[in-house]
């Protein structure tokens, strides 16, 4: 059952070997609007019309489960003969089958868009498809929005790097106790683009050392504005490994926070291993001197894979930011809250302050204290914003959320 694919329809594949799924699929798809719907009941078949020239899908929902070349194995496949569309997983398996199934998905850079549980609902499929949608639409403005590394050394020194801020909560007391700096390149033609968008080509290309070199200073200077304003907060930034591999960066930092006058102990540095460093001296020397100076090291990302247990044996971390992934609705997501609460439990036991990122309803926030965990950061607290919004904000947020109303330390 062919339908011709017209070339600016939407052309989807269904690969399944039941028949009977292959007609209600594509029956369910063409009332949903849907008419260039080709069926396949292989792998095989249907790697053919992957290389079909100007007939290959734009989408394929796949079934996990299927004699010969499973799901599995022909996810491998399309990864090799370069597929470029994205697909909807569909299976009888559990929810955490399909889980793994799209972290392999990921893991060979193809597009997932959630997965569907038989039996397939009209209304679920219906969702599925709109998600595409919105996905292929997000994905056709970033792909005007490849950045080389000659437009982002320009970028660095023509100050088109800007600095925004997300607030750190204390959980206990709703207390604004610090932010964490999120560059932003304010492009005078794309208008704001987003560090996925340009961190791995500054990595790439030499240029992560300029960039955070910059993004630090801007972020202490801002940090003795806001002192001298009578607010004291922590202020993070991000360090990638590559900053640690030359051993002046931790000049760098001493001298920053000297010049800016901000004591080392409001300036936190966290750290995600963005790949695999095989040689740790340099960033182990530059860590270990910063420690020493009373800077605050963070651990970011954790439990991603790419902060490791092992970077926790070898550096003494202040404090641990559970990542988003194992937060935002751990609170019914079994094996989210098993890695939320193993990590929360891990930074205890380490002396550690535990951050949580990724906290983005009032169920996630409802976690966190029922679980003492102590800091939050999240989309339901405050998005990162400018410098210029904090001071309002921080004021704001005391007025309705601060419990405990007690004169800070010092004051
Ligand atoms: O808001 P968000 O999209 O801002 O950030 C996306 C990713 O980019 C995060 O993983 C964050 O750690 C990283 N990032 C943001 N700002 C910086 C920065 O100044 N330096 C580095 N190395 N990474 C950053
Ligand atoms: O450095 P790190 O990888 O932790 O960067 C944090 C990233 O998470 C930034 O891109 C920031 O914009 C983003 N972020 C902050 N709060 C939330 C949130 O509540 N939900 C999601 N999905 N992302 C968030
Ligand atoms: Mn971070």
């Amino acid at each position: 059952m062919t339908a011709q694919a017209l070339p600016d329809t939407i052309r989807i594949l269904v690969l399944d070997d039941d028949p009977f799924m292959r007609k209600l699929l594509a029956h369910m798809l063409g009332s949903l609007g849907f008419d260039a719907v080709t069926t396949c009941d292989s792998g095989p078949a249907a790697l053919a019309w992957v290389d079909a020239p100007g007939k290959s899908p734009d989408l394929i929902l796949l079934d996990l489960n299927m004699p010969g070349m499973d799901g599995i194995e022909f996810l491998r496949k399309l990864a090799e003969h370069g597929f470029k569309g994205s697909l909807i997983l569909v299976s009888g398996e559990d929810e955490r089958v399909l889980q793994m199934a799209r972290k392999l998905v990921q893991a060979h850079r193809l597009t997932a868009l959630g997965h569907l549980s038989k039996p397939v609902s009209m209304a679920r499929l219906s969702d599925a498809v709109a998600l595409w949608r919105q996905a292929q639409e997000v994905a056709q403005r970033s792909e005007k929005k490849r950045y080389g590394a000659r437009a982002l050394r320009r970028a660095i020194t023509h100050g088109e790097l800007v600095n925004y801020y997300q607030p750190k909560i204390e959980v206990a007391t709703g207390a604004v106790a610090g932010v964490e700096t999120l560059v932003r390149w304010r492009h005078p033609v794309d208008g704001m683009v987003y560090p996925d968008q340009f961190i791995y080509v500054a990595e790439d290309h030499g240029l992560i050392d300029a960039l955070t070199r910059g993004v630090l200073s801007r972020a202490l200077a801002q940090a003795r504005q806001w002192l001298d304003g009578g607010l004291a907060l922590r202020v993070a930034v991000n360090v990638s490994m590559k900053n640690l591999s030359s051993v002046d960066f931790a000049d760098f930092v001493v001298h920053e926070a000297l010049v800016r006058r901000v004591p080392p102990q409001d300036v936190v540095l966290e750290v995600t291993e963005s790949r695999l460093m095989l040689d740790q001296r340099a960033p182990l020397e530059v860590l270990s001197r910063l420690r020493l100076k009373r800077f605050c090291l963070s651990i970011d990302d954790f439990g991603t894979g790419n902060s490791s247990l092992t970077q926790l044996h070898a550096i003494s971390f202040d404090e641990l930011k559970i990542d988003k992934s194992f937060v935002h609705n751990a609170w019914r997501d079994p094996t989210a809250r098993a890695i939320y609460d193993a990590s929360l439990g891990l930074g205890k036991r380490l002396g550690m302050q535990v951050v949580a990122e990724g906290v983005e309803d009032r169920d996630d926030w409802a976690l966190l204290q029922a679980t003492q965990c102590d800091l939050a950061q999240g989309y339901f607290i405050a998005r990162p914003m400018p410098a210029d919004d904090l001071p309002a904000w921080v004021d704001a947020w005391h007025r309705r959320h601060l419990l405990r109303s007690q004169p800070k330390a010092g004051a």
